[in-house]
C-alpha cells in the first residue's frame, strides 16, 4: 500500500509545492499541521506532499538500504527506490528543483531561503544511515544543502527547517507589518528585545521609552538595542553592514560608532 500523504487546500494560488522523500513520513506530519504552516496550507499558499521511499522499493522485504561497497560500518541508501520516487513526483509536477539534505551540502542561510522562495516547486530527498548512494547526488540532485555543522540521524528535520523558513517568506503568509520591519530597521542585525504587559514584572520595569508613544524615539531605541546585541553576540554580522548617515549619527550619539566601524572593518 502506498503511504504517500499530502497537505493542500483545493484552491489558492499555490506559490510553492514541496515534495519530500523519506522513509519516515510520519516524522514530518505533525509539524506541518500547526501554526503558520498549517494556515499557509489552508490558504493554498503551499502544498506539501510526503512520499515514503519504502513504497518504491521492488524487493519483497522493501529494503531501502544496503551495505557499503568497500566495507565499513553502517548502511547506505540504495539508489533505485529514490529514483522511482523522484520519477513518481516528476509525473505529478515536472521540473521541480531536487535538493539533498546532507552535512556535505552548502550552508543554509536566510539568503539561501530567499533564493529558494523564488522557486515554485522543491523536491527534498531525506537521507538516513551513513548517507545516500552518491550516484543520486551526481545524476539526480540539483542542490545539496546543510542546515549547519552538525550531524542528524536523517535529513527529515533539515527538510522541515527549509519548509518553515521558506514558507514564511512567501507573499501573504505573514502580515506585511513583519516583512516591512525586517526590510527597514533590523535587516542584517539581531532583532531588538521585545516586551509586553505587565509594565513592571517582579520589580523589573519595561524600558520607559517604549511607553512614550513617540514612534521615532522607539524606532531609534530599537535600532540601538539591536546594534548593542549584535556587537555583543554576533560581531561577524556587523562586518557585513553599512549604515546611512542618519544611523551613523545615532550610533555616534550612543558611543557605538567606533565599535561598529571596527567590526565592519573586520577588526573585532
Ligand atoms: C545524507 C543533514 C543524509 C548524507 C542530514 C547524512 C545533518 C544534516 C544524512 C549523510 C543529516 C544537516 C542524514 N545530518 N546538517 N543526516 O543539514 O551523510
Amino acid at each position: 500500500m502506498r503511504t504517500s500523504w499530502w497537505l493542500a487546500s483545493l484552491d489558492g494560488p499555490f506559490f510553492m509545492r514541496f515534495d519530500i522523500l523519506t522513509i519516515f513520513p510520519d516524522l514530518l506530519k505533525s509539524p506541518l499541521e500547526e501554526g503558520i504552516i498549517r494556515r499557509a496550507v489552508k490558504a493554498g499558499e503551499i502544498a506539501v506532499h510526503l512520499h515514503n521511499i519504502r513504497d518504491f522499493s521492488t524487493d519483497k522485504h522493501a529494503t531501502t538500504d544496503d551495505r557499503p561497497y568497500g566495507g565499513g560500518e553502517g548502511m547506505v541508501m540504495k539508489p533505485e527506490p529514490i529514483v522511482a520516487a523522484l520519477r513518481h513526483v516528476g509525473e505529478a509536477a515536472a521540473g521541480g528543483k531536487v535538493i539533498l539534505l546532507s552535512p556535505q551540502g552548502r550552508k543554509y542561510t536566510q539568503e539561501v531561503a530567499e533564493e529558494l522562495a523564488g522557486q515554485d516547486h522543491l523536491v527534498m530527498v531525506c537521507g538516513r544511515y551513513e548517507g545516500v548512494d552518491d550516484r543520486i547526488r551526481l545524476h539526480y540532485v540539483d542542490d545539496e544543502i546543510s542546515i549547519g555543522d552538525y550531524v542528524l540521524t536523517g535529513g527529515e528535520l533539515a527538510a522541515l527547517i527549509l519548509v518553515d523558513s521558506i514558507t514564511r517568506l512567501l507573499p501573504g503568509v505573514l502580515g506585511c507589518a513583519d516583512s516591512a520591519a525586517r526590510d527597514t530597521f533590523s535587516r542584517g542585525l539581531l532583532k531588538n528585545p521585545q516586551y509586553t504587559r505587565p509594565r513592571v514584572f517582579e520589580n523589573h520595569a519595561v524600558p520607559p521609552v517604549l511607553l512614550t508613544g513617540d514612534h521615532e524615539s522607539i524606532a531609534e531605541w530599537r535600532f540601538i538595542a539591536s546594534v548593542r546585541l549584535t556587537l555583543a553576540r554576533r560581531p561577524d554580522l556587523l562586518a557585513e553592514m553599512t549604515f546611512s548617515n542618519k544611523k551613523r549619527k545615532l550610533l555616534f550619539q550612543n558611543g557605538l560608532l567606533e565599535a561598529t566601524e571596527d567590526a565592519s572593518r573586520g577588526h573585532c
